[in-house]
């Protein structure tokens, strides 16, 4: 069976470590901290890890830590991938420079590698339109933009196939 390397990246707290475990069920968390006095009680530090089948086709998906303070760890895991999901949280406005920079130290380090932008956090209200996530991120024009919710299963594997599909050079719908 093909295996695929998937990386999962983007600002903290938008749901990267949700949508693993929504796709993979049990996850290998490397590392995670505490946090005091803050929107969540734990955030990623190294990587989260998980495996599925999907299509007949094996993905090993790897979370990279949203804070800056790890970003050494995001040239690491990206190492060798064959794609990535940019995702950004669509009701943080304040998250989406941090975001941009993100997305940039992968285009600039790994160039024409099939990627989707994941509006995440897609339940909830005024959220970021997609226009303005242009605006800031500047992707490609054949860079598709996809609002998601990361704890809903149908929505986690959406884009994911949306991504293998880009992947495997079909076009997108
Ligand atoms: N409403 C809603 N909440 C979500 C969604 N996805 C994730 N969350 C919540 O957002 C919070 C952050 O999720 P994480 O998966 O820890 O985010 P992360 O990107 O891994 O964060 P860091 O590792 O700290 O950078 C958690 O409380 C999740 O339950 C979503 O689609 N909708
Ligand atoms: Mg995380």
């Amino acid at each position: 069976m093909k295996a695929f390397k998937i990386v999962v990246t983007g600002p903290f707290n938008a749901g990267k470590t949700t949508l693993i475990k929504t796709l993979c069920g049990r996850i290998l968390q490397s590392d995670k901290i505490l946090l005091v006095e803050t929107v969540k009680p734990t955030t990623t530090v190294a990587l989260d890890f998980g495996l599925l089948e999907l299509d007949q086709k094996r993905v090993r998906l790897f979370g990279t830590p949203g804070q800056r303070r790890f970003s050494f760890m995001w040239r690491v895991l990206a190492a060798g991938m064959d794609g990535y999901i940019m995702m950004v949280d669509s009701q943080d406005a304040n998250s989406l420079e941090d975001a941009a920079h993100i997305y940039k130290v992968f285009r600039e380090g790994f160039p024409d590698t099939p990627h989707v932008i994941s509006a995440n956090k897609a339940d909830g209200e005024r959220l970021i339109s997609k226009e303005t996530i242009k605006l800031v991120l500047k992707p490609s024009e054949n860079v598709p933009i996809r609002y998601t919710v990361a704890i809903r299963r149908e929505s986690a594997l959406e884009i994911l196939r949306l991504l293998m599909g880009l992947i495997e050079g079909r076009k997108t719908p």
